[in-house]
């Protein structure tokens, strides 16, 4: 028996075979979990809708983080068919294609700050915010993804820096406050993978090459490596972790 049996489990990020979404799937199926996911737009409607039925979940529904009314009717939805809820994943983020060229100074702006904070972070919060209620006294838990550029000046990365950063810290204050609720918040920093997401950071090739030089496995991470710390984190099994971030990036941020 999978050590997520019994848990239902809302996924949000999955855009390819590729998504670090995906990969928390699979782990979290494999482990027992009932799955639902939403898809952002119409394009992303029948590969997302595919994707669920190969894990036997019948429950895929739009969510653009940006338009409140699409999250209420997630969780109202949820409400519906599951009447409670016990793990939410956040794999979203997004920043404007220009703010990833160049020196950061030079390529942030007002409007590309917003709307990378807004899609980054501020949606974690929105979505704990609506989760609330589904998943008070369950021993849930929320998972969200970040990225060492939070911490450390990465070059390129640039205003998504700042918007993990801000992530991050939403991570300590949401776990500090549903922790009465005995719901648990926290994140995986995953070190680089080749996602869609990834491919808008320009010189992206060369954050893989240098976590693959400097890590000390030598190598870079996968989306099942991520899937499965996903798992473990949302999972019982971790009822004692909340309002931690959790590298996984081949022992990479810590090397001297
Ligand atoms: O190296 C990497 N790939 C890393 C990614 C290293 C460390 C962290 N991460 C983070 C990302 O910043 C993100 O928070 O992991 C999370 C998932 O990213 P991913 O799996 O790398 O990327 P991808 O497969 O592109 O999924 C991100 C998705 C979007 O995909 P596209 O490529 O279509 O923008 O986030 C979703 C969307 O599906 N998304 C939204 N969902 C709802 N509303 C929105 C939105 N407004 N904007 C983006």
């Amino acid at each position: 028996m999978g050590f997520l049996t019994g848990k239902k489990m809302l996924i949000t990020g999955v855009a390819s075979d590729r998504s670090i979404a995906t990969g928390i799937a699979e782990a979290m199926k494999r482990e027992g979990a009932e799955l639902a996911f939403t898809y952002q737009g119409e394009r992303l409607k029948s590969r997302v809708t595919d994707f669920a039925a190969e894990c036997g979940s019948k429950i895929v529904l739009p969510l653009d983080v940006t338009v409140d009314e699409e999250i209420d009717n997630v969780f109202a939805e949820i409400k519906a068919q599951w009447g409670v809820l016990d793990g939410l994943v956040h794999s979203i983020g997004f920043a404007p294609r220009e703010q990833l060229q160049g020196k950061y100074l030079d390529a942030v702006t007002r409007e590309g700050f917003r709307i990378s904070h807004d899609i980054s972070a501020y949606s974690f919060a929105a979505l704990g915010k609506a989760a609330k209620p589904l998943m008070t006294g369950r021993n849930s838990a929320m998972l969200t993804l970040s990225y060492l550029g939070a911490v450390r000046a990465v070059p390129m990365y640039n205003v998504m820096g700042p918007a993990k950063a801000s992530l991050e810290a939403n991570v300590r204050f949401m776990a500090a406050e549903l922790g009465e609720e005995k719901i648990r918040v926290n994140g995986i920093s995953a070190g680089p993978i080749k996602t869609l997401a990834a491919a808008g950071i320009t010189g992206f090739r060369s954050m893989l090459s240098k976590a693959e030089k400097a890590s000390a496995l030598k190598r870079n991470v996968s989306i099942e490596e991520v899937g499965n710390a996903a798992a473990f984190l949302c999972s019982d099994l971790a009822s004692g972790i909340t309002g931690e971030i959790m590298y996984v990036d081949a022992g990479y941020n810590m090397m001297g």
